[in-house]
């Protein structure tokens, strides 16, 4: 069971929660679920307040150290809902969870939604546009103190297909990440409850996904050196993933299909520093982040510490203190 954050585990290359977040000596399991009819992995399987619940408590006594709720898809190619829509959805949810003693996550990109989730107990923004959706959202992060998660985004899920060009991903992700937290910092977010995020699937093509979770401590840097922030990923059922697993004739594997390598490559990020990854399905993952810390703590602070080698430049603001 993680405890409230504390010292963590910094100076093995994997900053500490930020205030008011779990922390366990090892990658956090973040459990999703999604309070939509049209979810790519999971659309409608918790559609409805009594389904989501459930599934949160669940997802919680499986071990998942944080549940996050969301209540509007972000597939490729799909429209938004209203903001009244998103909060008739999420907010029943985030308030039983919460009351039930769970860490809860709010998965949206409205500041208007994510102040009421953090009214009804929700710790955590986790926030796929890193507040360029919405303008007011930094804004409201910073007044509401919680942690924040800020994502690598290029627009919203019917545009962000075309966007996947890049000539060097990695760097491109790092600049652009820097400049978000730049933004956030200036409209008052205290860099100490950043969590970054590369955004896999999110204007991404395959080998831009697979290129950025092989460059997890340099996305954590910002390119630069130093502490680094905590780096989310959520690959879990992604696209990516069903198409390396696909079938000899092309086709990919369905998202159901897709959860043991989702538990692979939460390993092989945990084993590099992740700090949570994010996934529908919890107890493999959860496994798998002990494997992944056994080897970690197996492998010593030279070893640790030379998977993170290779950067050089600027840190993670000088007042961020999470790390
Ligand atoms: N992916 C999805 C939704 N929310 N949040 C973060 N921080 N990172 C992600 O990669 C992410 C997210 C889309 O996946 P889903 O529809 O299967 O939940």
């Amino acid at each position: 069971m993680a405890s409230e954050a504390g010292p963590g585990d910094a100076g093995r290359n994997r900053p500490a929660s930020p205030p008011g977040l779990p922390a366990a000596g090892r990658c956090l399991v973040m459990g999703v679920v999604n309070v939509t009819p049209d979810s790519f992995s999971d659309g409608g399987a918790w559609f409805g307040a009594e389904a989501a619940i459930a599934r949160g408590l669940e997802l919680s006594a499986q071990g998942a150290d944080i549940v996050d709720v969301g209540g509007e898809s972000t597939r490729p190619g799909a429209q938004r809902v209203t903001a009244g829509e998103e909060l008739r959805r999420v907010v029943p949810v985030v308030t039983a969870l919460a009351a039930a003693g769970v860490p809860v996550s709010v998965d949206t990109m409205r500041a208007e939604v994510a102040e009421v989730a953090v009214a009804a107990g929700a710790r955590l923004v986790n926030d796929v546009s890193g507040g360029l959706a919405d303008p007011e959202m930094p804004r409201l992060v910073a007044e509401a103190g919680v942690p924040y998660v800020v994502m690598h985004w290029r627009g919203h899920s019917h545009q962000m297909q075309e966007r996947a060009v890049y000539a060097d991903v990695v760097r491109e992700v790092c600049v652009e990440l820097r400049h978000r937290v730049g933004e956030v910092v200036a409209a008052g977010v205290d860099p100490a409850v950043i969590i970054l995020d590369p955004g896999l699937g999110f204007a991404k093509l395959p080998e831009h996904n697979w290129s950025l979770l092989t460059h997890l401590p340099e996305i954590s840097r910002l390119g630069g050196s130093g502490p680094g922030f905590p780096v989310l990923i959520g690959a879990s059922r992604k696209r990516f993933l069903g198409r390396l697993l696909a079938a000899p004739d092309g086709t990919p594997r369905p998202f159901t299909g897709c959860d043991d390598a989702t538990a692979a490559v939460t390993a092989l990020a945990a084993a590099v520093g992740a700090w949570c990854c994010r996934v529908h399905e919890v107890p493999a993952n959860s496994d798998a982040v002990r494997v992944a810390q056994a080897w970690r703590d197996a492998a010593g602070p030279a070893t640790t510490a030379a998977a993170a080698a290779g950067t050089s430049g600027t840190a993670r603001p000088a007042s961020g203190t999470a790390g």
